[in-house]
């Protein structure tokens, strides 16, 4: 590289511009967590079914969409419903739990049939994500585990947590970009209850992983490229993108280094 032509492109990004940025993405960064409140889903707004796994699940206890606009999140299972069950001891909020539902209709706590809650806008048709899910088994204590998994965008499983069922802690997943979770038991007897998350936003787009424009991808030299015009060289094809790649508004900003690389490798954008 050239010395002299890397002094003079990164004349534009004085320290003192660069502290600022600095400065202005630290606020946001904080601006966006205080808006990320807990959100709970306690499933006591529908009339509960008596807990009978394999009764058919009453038009009044199917969940699926309900929580949709106040919340953001559906509900689904084997049906495009779960079962709210009135649950009696050992339920973590109110009277009310939720099981799966067979194709049919039925309840089931079998982990064939595992509670899916996807998160989405208020009319259901565009993708939201969260940071953060967690949720709680019933605390009746039956050998065997309850299981908690975390999904991208993609579909791609981004986390995991199992635990004893006897362990009265809620499972509990904290990374970026939960589109979906689904819950689950190994013992085929574990109701749900008390679903946490915080604000489902839009998911943030990146651009193209092409981004020395020259028309080969997945390829690593756009990621040489991309590091050669962060660090201020030149755009060695002239068709290079910005180096806004998550579109976040922040830039230079080590972030936009760190979704090329995730979705470069088949992740999600953030
Ligand atoms: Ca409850
Ligand atoms: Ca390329
Ligand atoms: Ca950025």
């Amino acid at each position: 590289m050239n010395t002299d032509s890397a002094a003079v492109r990164l004349r534009p990004w004085p320290r003192r511009s660069i502290a600022l940025i600095g400065v202005v993405s630290v606020v946001a960064h904080f601006a966006r967590t205080a808006a990320a409140q807990p959100i709970l889903v306690d499933f006591e707004l529908l009339p509960g079914m008596g807990n009978t796994p394999g009764a058919s699940i009453p038009a009044a206890s199917r969940l699926g969409d309900q929580y949709l606009a106040s919340h953001g999140v559906r509900f689904s299972s084997g049906s495009a419903f779960v079962g709210v069950v009135i649950h009696g001891g050992g339920t973590p909020s109110g009277t009310r739990i939720i099981g799966g539902s067979t194709a049919a209709g039925q309840l089931t706590y079998n982990q064939q049939f595992p509670i899916t809650a996807r998160f989405l806008d208020a009319t259901g048709t565009e993708p939201r994500i969260v940071s953060t899910v967690s949720v709680r088994g019933d605390l009746q204590a039956i050998p065997g585990t309850k299981t908690l998994e975390a999904f991208d965008l993609g579909g791609a499983m981004i986390g995991s947590q199992t635990l004893q069922d006897s362990n009265t802690a809620p499972l509990s997943i904290t990374t970026p970009g939960i589109h979906s979770v689904r819950f689950y038991s190994s013992s085929a007897t574990i109701g749900f209850d008390d679903l946490r998350f915080d604000t489902p936003v839009a998911p943030t787009t990146c651009d193209t992983i092409d981004f020395n424009g020259d028309t080969l991808f997945p390829d690593t030299q756009d990621i040489a490229d991309f590091l050669t015009v962060f660090a201020g060289g030149t755009c060695p094809t002239g068709a290079c993108g910005d180096i806004d790649f998550n579109n976040d508004g922040l830039f230079p900003d080590t972030d936009d280094i760190a979704a090329l690389i995730r979705v470069f490798g088949g992740g999600a954008c953030l």
